[in-house]
């Protein structure tokens, strides 16, 4: 074991917490909020009578933060966050109820504005620095119905009015943003694979309506589009009044070729072309990778020149959400994949780690530093930890109170916060921030209740809040290796 015990966070690290908009609020109609793709989704269709969740759930209610945010600012800080990363619901800041006006813009809205205004003061006045995530996968669904959402470069304004309205509500108070959440897991698993909203996949048992093969590229070039005018806009007329900081999450796995066969080496970094380089290669170096073009031909959207330069350059860092490691070979059929076979088992036989309560997950806190070696040897960008975590089967099987015990997350937490500090110390990787996934327990998605993030459990029947030992685990960590100030 390696001894990180006198390595220090550097100087202005944040730590803390991190939720999503739908996971958490409930109160989808509170202060005139309409409807996202993502309570559509989640409510049995009305023809087929289908049900898009494991348990047939959906956010309605979640941990009802959205009445009860003032015990999840009392957590953070009982956990000694200094940040607390969050996002915000697209459909309670702007109204949709009215339709747009004359310019084709939806009005602000008053009231949801005001309600995260409150939100954020508190947060403030607690010694909490709010980071804001626009985009975590909520789509107004009158845009959806409208034009197609993101199958349509209309989004592109949509969503820089909305990215619009939000600065300037918040931009005094919040000098951390990030534009999109993971767009691979919007693109891939929403247009392509249809276990996310809005459900499409050429796939016809999936999705009756179907797609096209071209659908997750186009939905890809739009978000990309939509992130980089929102921070040519922040950066024009923002942050010369308020300063801040602005740029974009992805997602990714540390892809670790099988063996060293050259096929596999080549298929792990077609792994991370796909899933990573799809985004990050046009925003930081201007233009799609090689592989991706290759494989995709036509069907792989242009930017044009003007937008490639409002495109290239367009995050002040490299926002990171990570979980896991998988170990790749050639082979296999899937585009949104890079075409690769991945699992968790070695050319020994043996598993990568302690498997989480889902099956993509396993610890592997190795791959951690591996994957931020490569990114800051590849894109050379400060990185922010938006989110890592791990979902412990113990959740799911020990009675409360002894639920808290949750020991599989402790370790996850122990040896990947190990990893990291290794990772700034011994290799010079440049970290900025560290936010745990997740803040409580929440709606997990195509899983809904049934799968556990939090460092706080939730009983779903009272709502109460029952802090696990990984939440104490972490505040020990941050005490034990944070800068004073
Ligand atoms: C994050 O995604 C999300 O940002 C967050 O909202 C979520 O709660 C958290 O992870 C925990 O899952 O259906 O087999 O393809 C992380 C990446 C991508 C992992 C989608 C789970 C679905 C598994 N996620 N994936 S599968």
């Amino acid at each position: 074991m390696a001894d990180t015990s006198s390595y220090k966070l550097p100087p202005g690290f944040l730590f803390g917490f991190a939720t999503a908009a739908y996971q958490i609020e409930g109160s989808p109609t509170a202060v005139g909020r309409t409807p996202s793709i993502w309570d559509t989704f989640t409510h049995p269709d009305p023809k087929s009578g289908i049900k898009h969740t494991k348990d047939g759930l959906s956010g309605d209610i979640a941990t009802d933060s959205f009445n009860r945010y003032k015990e999840d600012i009392a957590l953070l800080k009982s956990y000694g966050a200094n940040a607390y990363r969050f996002s915000l619901s697209w459909s309670r800041i702007i109204d949709f109820s009215k339709g747009p006006d004359a310019n084709g813009r939806d009005p602000p809205n008053e009231a949801g504005i005001k309600y995260y205004r409150t939100f954020i003061e508190e947060l403030v006045k607690a010694g909490i620095t709010p980071a804001i995530t626009l985009y975590h996968w909520d789509l107004p669904q009158a845009l959806h119905d409208r034009y197609g959402g993101w199958l349509d470069k209309r989004i592109i304004d949509d969503y820089l009015h909305y990215a619009k309205t939000a600065f300037n509500a918040y931009g005094d108070l919040v000098k951390h943003w990030i534009t999109m959440n993971e767009p691979w897991c919007v693109t891939a698993i929403g247009y392509g694979y249809a276990r996310f909203a809005p459900g499409r996949s050429s796939d016809r048992e999936k999705s009756p309506e179907g797609n096209s093969s071209i659908e997750p590229w186009r939905v890809g070039h739009n978000i990309i589009l939509s992130h980089a005018y929102a921070v040519q806009y922040f950066r024009q007329k923002v942050k010369p009044a308020h300063g801040g900081t602005i740029g974009i999450t992805l997602d990714s796995l540390y892809f670790q070729p099988y063996d060293d066969k050259p096929e596999n080496v080549a298929a792990a970094q077609r792994a991370f072309d796909t899933r990573l380089g799809w985004w990050a290669d046009p925003i930081f170096k201007g233009h799609y990778p090689a592989s991706l073009k290759a494989t995709l031909g036509e069907r792989l959207p242009n930017f044009t020149k003007e937008e490639i330069g409002i495109v290239k350059g367009s995050s002040d860092f490299f926002g990171l959400n990570t979980y896991t490691t998988n170990l790749v070979q050639d082979g296999g059929t899937d585009e949104l994949s890079g075409k690769v076979k991945s699992g968790f088992i070695g050319p020994d036989g043996k598993q990568l780690g302690t498997q989480a309560s889902v099956d993509w997950l396993q610890s592997y806190a190795p791959g951690f530093r591996k994957l931020l070696n490569y990114l800051s040897k590849t894109y050379s960008m400060p990185i922010y930890i938006t989110e890592n975590g791990f979902a412990a089967k113990s959740d799911l099987t020990n009675p409360i109170p002894e639920v808290t015990h949750d020991p599989d997350r402790v370790e996850y937490y122990r040896t990947y916060t190990e990893a990291m500090l290794q990772a700034i110390h011994e290799d010079g990787v440049e970290v900025k921030s560290y936010f745990a996934w997740s803040l409580l327990d929440n709606f997990e998605w195509a899983d809904g209740y049934t799968t556990r993030f939090g460092v706080t459990y939730v009983d779903y029947k009272t709502q109460k809040r029952y802090p696990k030992d990984s939440a104490w685990f972490l505040k020990k960590w941050f005490e034990d290796h944070q800068t004073e100030a």
